[in-house]
């Protein structure tokens, strides 16, 4: 029915162009060439002023109503701490591109209007000013270095890697088409090694069993993130590029096949208390569903989310996850009760390189289910899970 209505609306403004051209010829015939020539030009001088303006006009309002939609204004704070700057920066750059696209627009309009083509007025010939060349020059100049200047600051302070000595949290997403998978190095804090060549069935990551530090990892559903801390992920693909995107946290870093990559950020809210200031906003204190009007509010259904930014197939859209920032206390208990990949669903197995060998696993020994089975001796019961 809207796309109908869209056609028609169309059809009718096609038609209306097409008799404002022929009443155009008709009037030239009557008043003749030159009067007919005047008046079109002027009609067309003013029309093109009312539009700039409607523009302007248009663009601000625009920009004012959805500004609570957009990252960095409203209710969109920035959930980590880079991410603070970057949105200052996108401000300064906001605000000067703004005052210029203002004055520029407005002049560009008015001169148009000015400029018309009037009978007898002849175009004043002013080729040159050096003072005027200088200033057009050196004015974008310096607006263009301070922002580049400013930005590459930012940039600087966003991607630096951590140092030797520094705490902080590591896990790892490697994309893939069309999921992430997400590992974390359990308790030891430790990622373990991978080799694409050991990538199987049962093993979609290729993490190498021989490497202890592999024997806690595990890999969760959703990311968690403790607020307060500094996190580094590190980011693969196993096929094509994809894209690592947080826009809470202004975290953004191409997974690329082959060349691993990373980003380092602190998270400054937890999802708690993101929803809380959401609470705030009247268009979050809408029903999440719509059509019905007893279901959760918008703010309680929030959630964090990563998405693929990279555009890299069909089922691209498919790459949502959910993101949970807690307290630093939740955080430890949630990596406590994870399990860790290995034991539940390699250990004992054929591909299991320490099949009926007994192994340490963060100083707990653990015999694996097989090796308990087939010795029957010294039964240390599966209490296996990491602690
Ligand atoms: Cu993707």
């Amino acid at each position: 029915m809207t796309a109908l209505a869209i056609i028609g609306c169309i059809l009718l403004v096609g038609l209306v162009i097409y008799q404002i051209a022929r009443i155009n010829e008709i009037i030239k015939r009557i008043k003749g060439e030159e009067t007919a020539f005047l008046q079109s030009n002027n009609n067309t001088a003013i029309a093109v002023l009312v539009f700039g303006f409607l523009l302007l006009f248009l663009t601000i309002y625009t920009s004012y109503y959805y500004k609570n939609r957009m990252f960095g204004y409203g209710p969109m704070l920035s959930a980590s701490e880079h991410g603070k700057l970057i949105d200052h920066s996108m401000n300064t750059m906001l605000i000067l591109t703004g005052i210029v696209y203002v004055i520029t627009h407005i002049l560009l309009f008015y001169f148009s209007y000015r400029y018309r083509y009037q009978k007898g007025k002849k175009a004043w010939f002013y080729p040159h000013n050096n003072k005027l060349e200088m200033v057009w020059t050196l004015t974008p100049f310096f607006v263009l270095a301070f922002l580049a200047i400013e930005g590459l600051m930012v940039w600087n302070k966003m991607m630096a890697d951590v140092k030797p000595n520094d705490k902080y949290v590591e896990f790892e997403v490697t994309g893939m088409q069309f999921a992430w998978l997400v590992r974390y190095p359990g308790v030891d804090g430790k990622l373990g090694t991978r080799d694409f060549k050991l990538i199987s069935g049962t093993n979609d990551l290729g993490q190498d069993w021989n490497d202890p530090k592999n024997w806690d990892d595990f890999k969760p559903d959703e990311i968690v993130l403790p607020k307060g801390k500094k996190v580094r992920v590190r980011i693969t693909s196993r096929d094509v590029l994809h894209s690592f995107f947080l826009p809470h946290f202004r975290v953004k870093m191409d997974a690329v096949p082959g060349m691993p990559t990373y980003f380092i950020f602190t998270p400054s809210m937890t999802t708690e208390e993101y929803k809380n200031n959401l609470k705030k906003y009247p268009e979050w204190n809408v029903p999440a569903d719509p059509s019905d009007p007893e279901s959760k509010m918008k703010w309680e259904t929030f959630t964090f989310e990563l998405a693929c930014a990279e555009l890299c197939g069909d089922s691209h859209f498919a790459m949502r996850r959910p993101v949970r920032v807690v307290t630093p206390e939740q955080y430890d208990a949630w990596v406590k009760s994870q399990q860790s990949y290995y034991l539940a669903n390699v250990r004992g197995n054929d591909d299991d390189p320490n099949k009926g060998k007994s192994i340490k696993i963060n100083g707990v020994v653990n015999n694996g289910p097989a090796a308990a089975a087939d010795s029957g001796s010294e039964t240390k019961t599966d209490s296996t899970k990491a602690e």
